[in-house]
C-alpha cells in the first residue's frame, strides 16, 4: 500500500512544487473568473456598497421597471436570486439599507409571503409515524426583537400560527426591546390585534435579549414556554415533540433541528437526519456547532431520537416554566448579547437537568451576514460573569484569553454564586467529564487551530465533509469560518470532530475519514519547528498541490519529505483557545 503511494507520488511530485509567483497569477486569475461568474448568475452576493456607477447604470437601462419577484417567490422554502441589474436606485438603497439595518436581505423578506410553504421535511415519514401523548403541556411562545424587519418578524409569527395545534398554543408574546422603527409601533399592534392569541409587550428602555425574554417571560401563562428570535420559521410539526419530550420530565430542555435561511436569497436549506449537529463552546466562550460524536451516537437506537447536547445556540428552546424559574432563569447582569445561552447550558447540565435537540422538531433561522449591534463591552462582560460564576478551575483558560477575558465590568456575581449553591449543582469538572467528554483541554493539546501555509496564504478546511484548501483572501469575501483542527497528546490524529485526516491510497492526496482511533494510516507527527506535517506510515509530508478541476485549484498531497520546499510547509496556529 504505502508503495503504492510512493510510486504515484514519484512521478507527479514535480508538478506539485509550485513557484510562487504562479500561485499569484492563477489567484489573480481565479478571483476575476469568480467575480465575472457571479455577475453572470446576478445573484446578490455579500451586496457591495451601492457605487454612483453602479447606480447609474441601474436607472439608465431600467427607466420605468424595476425588478419584480417572480410569482410565488420563495414558496416551498426557495430561495429569491435578485436580478441586481434590474434594479432602480430605489430598490438598490432598500436592499443596500436592509443589509445595514438587519444583516440580512430585507428586500426578498419582503417579496415572500408571509404564509411562504416550506420543503417537504427528509426521513419525514420516521418522524410522522411517531405517536404524540393526548395530554400535552400547552406553550406559550416568546419573541422579542429589536428593530426587526417586519416582514421577518410577521413571517415568524404565521409560521407559529399557521403550524402549531390550537389547542397546544396558548399565546404569542412579541417582546419590542424598545424599537425605534416606525412600523414596529402602532401598525405591528394594529395587525396583531387582528390575530387572537398574539399581544406585543414593550420595554420602556433598551434592556438586550437576556433581559427583553425575561420580560416576555413574566406573561407567560402556559405551563411551558418557547423561545424564538424574530426571523424564525416554524415547520410543520415543529411544537409537538418538543412539548412531548418536557411531559416525559420537566428538566428536560429541548431544542429544535436549526435550518439555515439564507440571509441573501431566504432559502430554506434543509438538513437531512444523518447529518445532525449540536452544540459545544470553544474557550474562548463562544458558542460553536459539532457533529454529533461517536459515543452519542451509539448511545441512541434511532435516528429520531433526542440527541444530548452539551450546549445550545440560545435563540430557539422550549422549557417548562416552572423549572426555568427554578433554575434562576437568565442572569440580568448580562447586557444586550451573548453568553446567556452557555450560561443556561452549564446551568442546565450542572444543575440536574438535560439539553437536548429534538430531530423531529424543524425551524428555520436566519443566520444574519453581519451583527447590527456593534461590538461592545457587553459580551465580553457577559462571559466574564459566565466563567466567575461557573466555570470553577476551567475559569483560567478562558482566562488566558486575553481577546475575549475583560475583567473590568463583570459586577457583582455573588447571587448567581448563590443560586448555584441553593440548587447544589455539579462541579464544571464533573460536566467536562459527563457530557462533554470529548472536549480537549488547552493543555492537553499538541497543536490546535488553523493549518494555513502563509507563503501561498491557503488554509485547510473541512467543508461537506470533505478536505479542501481556501485561499485567505477568498475566505473574507465568502465570510468563511476557517477549520479549527485539533491534535492531543499520545493520540496522534489531526482531527475535527469525528473526521481524521487519512492517506488516499490510489492518488496520494490527504483525505478525510471517520476517525478509526487504530493508528494506521490517520497517524501525524507535527514538528513546529520545521513547520511539518509529517504521515507516520508512508513517511511522506503534506504539501500543497495544485488542482485545476478544483474550484479553488489546491489540494493537499502526501509527497517525499523536502526541508528547502515552501509548499511543505504548515502553520498550526494555537490561537485562539490558548
Ligand atoms: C444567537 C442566538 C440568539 C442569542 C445569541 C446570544 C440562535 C439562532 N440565535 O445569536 O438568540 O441567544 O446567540 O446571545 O440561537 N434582540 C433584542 N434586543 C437586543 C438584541 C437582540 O431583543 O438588544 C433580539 C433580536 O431581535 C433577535 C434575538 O434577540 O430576535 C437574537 O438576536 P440575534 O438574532 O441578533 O442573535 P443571533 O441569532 O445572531
Ligand atoms: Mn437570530
Amino acid at each position: 500500500n504505502i508503495r503504492h503511494v510512493d510510486t504515484h507520488e514519484r512521478r507527479s511530485t514535480d508538478h506539485k512544487d509550485i513557484p510562487p509567483q504562479q500561485i499569484a497569477r492563477t489567484e489573480r486569475f481565479r478571483q476575476s473568473t469568480v467575480s465575472k461568474q457571479e455577475r453572470k448568475k446576478s445573484l446578490v452576493g455579500p451586496t457591495p456598497s451601492i457605487s454612483k456607477s453602479n447606480v447609474d447604470n441601474a436607472v439608465v437601462h431600467n427607466a420605468n421597471l424595476g425588478w419584480k419577484p417572480p410569482p410565488n417567490a420563495g414558496e416551498n422554502g426557495t430561495g429569491v436570486a435578485m436580478v441586481t441589474s434590474q434594479l432602480i436606485r430605489e430598490q438598490l438603497i432598500q436592499m443596500e439599507d436592509g443589509y445595514k439595518k438587519y444583516g440580512f436581505n430585507e428586500f426578498v423578506s419582503n417579496a415572500i409571503s408571509l404564509h411562504r410553504s416550506l420543503p417537504p421535511r427528509y426521513n419525514e415519514q420516521e418522524c410522522r409515524s411517531i405517536q404524540y401523548r393526548s395530554d400535552l403541556p400547552d406553550a406559550s411562545v416568546v419573541i422579542i426583537f429589536y428593530n426587526e424587519a417586519l416582514s421577518a418578524l410577521l413571517r415568524t409569527v404565521h409560521s407559529v400560527l399557521d403550524r402549531s395545534p390550537p389547542h397546544l398554543l396558548r399565546q404569542v408574546v412579541l417582546v419590542d426591546d424598545f424599537s425605534n422603527l416606525a412600523d414596529l409601533g402602532a401598525p405591528l399592534d394594529d395587525y396583531v390585534s387582528r390575530l387572537g392569541k398574539v399581544s406585543v409587550v414593550r420595554a420602556t428602555s433598551r434592556e438586550g435579549l437576556i433581559r427583553a425574554r425575561l420580560l416576555g417571560l413574566r406573561h407567560v401563562t402556559a405551563t411551558t414556554v418557547v423561545f424564538l428570535d424574530s426571523h424564525c420559521e416554524c415547520a410543520e410539526g415543529w411544537l409537538e415533540p418538543l412539548l412531548s419530550r418536557i411531559a416525559e420530565n420537566a428538566s428536560h430542555v429541548v431544542v429544535p433541528r436549526i435550518h439555515s435561511i439564507d440571509s441573501k436569497t431566504f432559502e430554506y436549506k434543509q438538513t437531512n437526519l444523518d447529518k445532525l449537529y449540536v452544540g459545544t463552546f470553544q474557550w474562548n466562550l463562544l458558542f460553536s456547532w459539532m457533529p454529533v460524536q461517536p459515543a452519542e451516537k451509539r448511545r441512541r437506537k434511532s435516528s429520531v431520537d433526542p440527541v444530548r447536547s452539551p450546549t445550545m445556540a440560545g435563540g430557539l428552546f422550549a422549557i417548562d416554566r416552572d423549572y426555568f424559574y427554578k433554575l434562576g432563569t437568565y442572569d440580568p447582569g448580562m447586557k444586550i448579547w451573548g453568553g446567556e445561552n452557555l450560561e443556561l447550558s452549564f446551568k442546565i447540565w450542572m444543575c440536574d437537568g438535560t439539553l437536548e435537540m429534538i430531530p423531529c422538531s424543524n425551524v428555520g433561522h436566519v443566520f444574519r451576514s453581519r451583527s447590527p449591534y456593534g461590538s461592545g463591552n457587553n459580551i465580553a462582560t457577559n462571559l466574564a460573569r459566565l466563567a466567575a460564576v461557573w466555570l470553577d478551575d476551567y475559569r483560567v483558560y478562558f482566562e488566558q484569553d486575553k481577546f475575549s477575558y475583560k475583567p473590568e465590568n463583570v459586577g457583582d456575581v455573588s447571587e448567581r454564586q448563590e443560586l448555584r449553591r441553593r440548587l447544589k449543582c455539579h462541579s464544571f469538572g464533573w460536566y467536562m467529564k459527563h457530557v462533554l467528554p470529548e472536549k480537549y483541554l488547552p493543555a492537553d493539546l499538541v497543536a490546535h487551530g488553523q493549518i494555513t501555509n502563509k507563503l501561498y496564504n491557503v488554509t485547510i478546511n473541512m467543508f461537506a465533509g470533505n478536505l479542501s484548501v481556501t485561499i485567505i483572501n477568498d475566505e473574507k469575501r465568502f465570510s468563511y469560518m476557517p477549520t479549527e483542527w485539533s491534535m492531543y497528546i499520545g493520540q496522534a490524529t489531526i482531527f475535527r470532530g469525528d473526521y481524521c485526516w487519512d492517506a488516499d491510497q490510489a492518488t496520494a492526496a490527504v483525505v478525510l475519514q471517520k476517525c478509526h482511533d487504530n493508528g494506521g494510516s490517520q497517524t501525524w507527527t507535527y514538528f513546529p519547528g520545521l513547520q511539518r506535517l509529517h504521515h507516520l506510515s508512508s513517511g511522506r509530508c503534506v504539501q500543497l498541490a495544485e488542482d485545476a478541476k478544483l474550484a479553488q485549484g489546491f489540494k493537499v498531497v502526501l509527497s517525499l519529505c523536502n526541508h528547502g520546499n515552501p509548499s511543505q510547509r504548515w502553520l498550526w496556529d494555537k490561537s485562539p483557545v490558548l
